[in-house]
C-alpha cells in the first residue's frame, strides 16, 4: 500500500484520505425511477436528509444523481437533471463536511452542480463529451471514468466481448490518459469497470474476479456493484433492497483487492465491512 502523502488526494474544493484503505461513496438518487431506490428520495428535502444520514453513517463522498441509468432507461434532459440535483447539492454542501460528487454524463449538469458546491464529477461515459474533462481540469476536481458498452437504453440487449477484462481495462486506461492530456492530474482520476453497464452476469463476475488488474494500472479504482441484478441472480433475491449481504461480499472483495472507493446504497452496513477489511489487510 502507498504511504504518506500518496494516500491523501487534495484539491481546492475537497480532500480524500485513503490512509486507512478503501472509502465508501453513498448513492443519492434524486430520481423517481432508479432501479433500487427510485422515488424514495425524490424531493430535495428527503434527499438532503438521506445524504446527511449517509455522511453520519461514515460515507466519505455523497454521489448525487438526477437521472436513472438502469437498463432500458431513456435519459433525462439536462435542464430537468439540474432542477433535481442543484438544490440537493447546495443543501448537502451546507450540511455535510464530505465532498459531494455529481453523477451525470451531461456537461451542463456537471457545471451547474460544481457551481452549487459539488467537488467531484462521476461520468458513466468516461468523458465522452470532452468539455466535461476540460471543466474538471479548469476546476481542479477529481473525475470518475466509467466503462459502458452501448447506452442504458440498449446496453443489456446483447453485451459482447472477446476478453472483457482486457477490453474494459484498455478502454479505461486510454480514457484516463486522455483525461491527463486534458489537464486532470493522475491522482484525481478514478477508473471504474462499470458493473452492470453492458455486461452479463459472467462479465460482471470476471471483472470483479480480476479487479486487482485494474488496481495495478496505477489509477485509483472505484467499483459500484451495490444491489445490482447479478447479485439477485446469484442469491435469488429479487428485490434490490434484499441484496445487502451479496453487496457486502463484493465490497469485501474489492476492499481486500485495493479498490479505493466502493459506491453503495447501504452505507452504514458497508462502512462496517470496509472498516473491518481495511483492518484485516496488512498495512505496510
Ligand atoms: N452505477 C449506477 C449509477 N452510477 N456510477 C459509477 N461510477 N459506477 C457505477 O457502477 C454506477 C454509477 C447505477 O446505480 P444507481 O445509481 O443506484 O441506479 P440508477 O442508475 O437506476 O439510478
Amino acid at each position: 500500500m502507498a504511504s504518506g502523502s500518496e494516500n491523501i488526494v487534495e484539491w481546492p474544493a475537497g480532500r480524500l484520505d485513503f490512509s486507512a484503505g478503501c472509502l465508501v461513496m453513498g448513492v443519492l438518487n434524486v430520481t423517481p425511477d432508479s432501479f433500487s431506490d427510485g422515488g424514495q428520495f425524490f424531493g430535495a428535502h428527503k434527499a438532503i436528509a438521506h445524504g446527511v444520514q449517509m455522511a453520519a453513517d461514515g460515507a466519505a463522498i455523497i454521489d448525487v444523481g438526477g437521472e436513472s441509468t438502469r437498463p432500458g432507461s431513456d435519459g433525462v434532459p439536462a435542464a430537468e437533471q439540474i432542477r433535481r440535483v442543484v438544490p440537493v447539492v447546495k443543501g448537502l454542501c451546507e450540511k455535510v463536511g464530505v465532498p459531494v460528487s455529481i453523477d451525470t454524463k451531461d456537461f451542463e449538469v456537471a457545471a451547474a452542480a460544481l457551481d452549487a458546491g459539488a467537488a467531484i464529477i462521476n461520468d458513466i461515459t468516461a468523458l465522452s463529451d470532452e468539455r466535461m474533462g476540460e471543466l474538471a481540469a479548469e476546476r481542479g476536481v477529481p473525475v470518475v471514468l466509467m466503462h459502458i458498452q452501448g447506452t442504458p437504453a440498449t446496453m443489456q440487449a446483447e453485451p459482447r466481448y472477446d476478453d472483457v477484462v482486457g477490453e474494459v481495462l484498455e478502454f479505461l486506461v486510454g480514457r484516463a490518459k486522455r483525461a491527463e492530456e486534458l489537464g486532470i492530474a493522475k491522482v484525481r482520476i478514478f477508473i471504474d469497470p462499470g458493473i452492470g453497464f453492458g455486461k452479463t452476469v459472467e462479465h460482471n463476475l470476471s471483472l470483479l474476479r480480476n479487479i486487482e488488474k485494474f488496481v495495478a494500472s496505477g489509477y485509483r479504482v472505484l467499483v459500484g456493484a451495490s444491489r445490482k441484478s447479478f447479485i439477485g441472480k446469484i442469491t435469488g433475491k429479487e428485490k434490490p433492497a434484499d441484496r445487502i449481504f451479496g453487496t457486502a461480499a463484493t465490497v469485501a472483495l474489492c476492499a481486500a483487492a485495493g479498490v479505493s472507493i466502493v459506491r453503495v446504497h447501504d452505507v452504514a452496513e458497508m462502512v462496517d465491512v470496509v472498516k473491518t477489511v481495511n483492518k484485516l489487510k496488512i498495512q505496510s
